[in-house]
């Protein structure tokens, strides 16, 4: 732990002292220009973060410290039998910068396991909940029941000084997600497996006890897991998870408030939401349709009538890719190899050669190919996880790594309050003398 919390902080004392550089020679250069759409529109285009650990592009999709997801499958280190990158492994590339050595993943595997115990009163806030409570909500519940924990928090009130603020944060980092499997495994217990909660079991890696903690011992959804840990960890800064997380975060709230937040906001229909309402969607329309495998004519008239309704087609279209998710494609890569005559996974790949076509006829969606969420269900779904309300956490657990990392750096580099301006319409009526 030493050893990575050491790396760490002379990576970012290294890279403290070239954004320093970088800042008195170029502070002033100008990077682009803010036109009044993107302020009214979301703010698509506009640079305005900094975030170490992920870069996206439009085409390409993801990288993580300049590495693609099939690099990461290829290169990261698996679990023993395994084939799928370990989720360790990308947390300390996205920590430190390095691909990390076998031995170095098995170490944050055994520190993290370390860390994992969660205090009873956490369970217990979470199960005064009524079950009926959306799982994403208990998730966040016992996620802020554990702040009280805090190691930042604590030493803030204890009058920290500035320059320990990045330790502070990076032990919280590690406490939390080493303890999120065990808070997001009793939410399923709770909820779906009567309250029947797991062991966990030392031997196994981070991901493949979470799958062990939920009550599946395949190993095959252990791979699953670890997969699926890794390709939602992190998406660059600007989504809404992450800058979330980083927004709060620039108010020296802890990590443990700070990925509450991001996660509300992961919570929600238009993100990380969107898993759960493509396998809703998909059972509606079997549902409707009454047939297991709809053909390729029933799903185009079943999007056509969603789109009627003024409803968005769940796990398609993006605010920033433009082309097919590589997530979606490293998922299709899994489904392939494992279970390729599966009728909801075979449908999901018939939902991709029908959609993309309908969705570019409106003229108006910008990418109308699907993002990581139109996959993820049916391949959970396979293994008997059918509880899609669910699904959601799952990509919490996973976004942890990638938030939680940035955050680390945030501090590292002092990253300041951020507090962007914000204009009334009158004011920019002014601008523009129509008043
Ligand atoms: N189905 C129907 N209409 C869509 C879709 C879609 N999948 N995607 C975009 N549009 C519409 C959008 O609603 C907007 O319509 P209007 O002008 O009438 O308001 C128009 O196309 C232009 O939107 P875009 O600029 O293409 O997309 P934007 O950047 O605003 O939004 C999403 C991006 C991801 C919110 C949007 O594509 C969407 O709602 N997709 C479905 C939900 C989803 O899959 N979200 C998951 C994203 C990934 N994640 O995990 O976070
Ligand atoms: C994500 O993984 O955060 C989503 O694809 C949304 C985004 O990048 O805006």
């Amino acid at each position: 732990m030493e050893m990575l919390k050491q790396k760490f902080k002379a990576q970012a004392d290294k890279l403290g002292e070239e954004i320093k550089a970088i800042l008195k020679e170029h502070g002033d250069t100008v990077i682009g220009q803010t036109t009044l759409a993107q302020v009214y529109q979301g703010m698509r285009g506009m640079t305005a973060l900094i975030t170490e650990t992920s870069l996206l592009d439009a085409q390409d999709g993801i990288r993580f410290r300049r590495h693609s997801i099939d690099e990461l499958r290829d290169k990261l280190p698996k679990a023993n039998g395994g084939s799928e990158p370990l989720p360790e492994g990308l947390f300390y590339l996205m920590l430190v910068g390095e691909i990390p050595t076998q031995e170095e993943v098995e170490n944050l595997t055994s520190i993290l396991q370390r860390r994992s115990h969660v205090p009873s009163y956490v369970f217990e806030t979470m199960s005064a909940l009524p079950k009926e409570t959306h799982p994403m909500t208990m998730f966040v519940v016992g996620v802020m029941a554990l702040q009280g924990e805090s190691t930042f928090a604590k030493k803030y009130a204890e009058g920290m000084n500035k320059k320990e603020y990045w330790a502070a944060t990076f032990e919280d980092t590690l406490d939390l997600i080493a303890r999120l499997p065990h808070i997001a495994a009793y939410v399923y217990r709770r909820k779906y497996k009567q309250g029947k909660a797991l062991q966990p079991d030392g031997l196994l890696d981070w991901a493949g006890n979470f799958a062990h903690m939920l009550g599946y011992d395949d190993d095959q959804f252990k791979e699953l897991m670890r997969l699926y840990m890794v390709i939602h960890a992190d998406h660059e800064g600007g989504n809404v998870s992450a800058h979330t997380t980083h927004l709060v975060g620039s108010a020296l709230s802890d990590p443990y408030l700070s990925y509450a937040a991001g996660m509300n906001g992961l919570a929600g229909p238009l993100h990380g939401l969107a898993n759960q309402e493509v396998i809703k969607w998909i059972f509606e329309m079997q549902e409707q349709l009454q047939t297991k495998e709809p053909t390729a004519e029933q799903i185009k008239e079943y999007v056509e009538k969603t789109l009627s309704e003024g409803k968005v087609v769940p796990g398609y279209g993006h605010a920033v890719l433009r082309k097919t998710d590589p997530r979606f494609t490293a998922q299709m890569d899994f489904g392939k190899k494992h279970m390729s005559d599966d009728p909801l996974v075979n449908t999901v790949w018939r939902i991709y050669e029908t959609v993309p076509p309908i969705l570019q006829s409106l003229g108006k969606v910008k990418n109308p190919w699907p993002n990581v969420d139109a996959h993820s269900g049916a391949l959970l779904v396979h293994y008997g996880m059918v509880e899609y309300e669910y699904y959601t956490v799952l990509f919490a657990v996973s976004r942890a790594l990638g938030v939680l990392s940035s955050l680390c750096w945030d501090r590292a580099l002092s990253m300041p309050l951020e507090r962007p301006k914000s204009v009334t319409t009158a004011a920019v009526k002014r601008w523009l003398n129509k008043e």
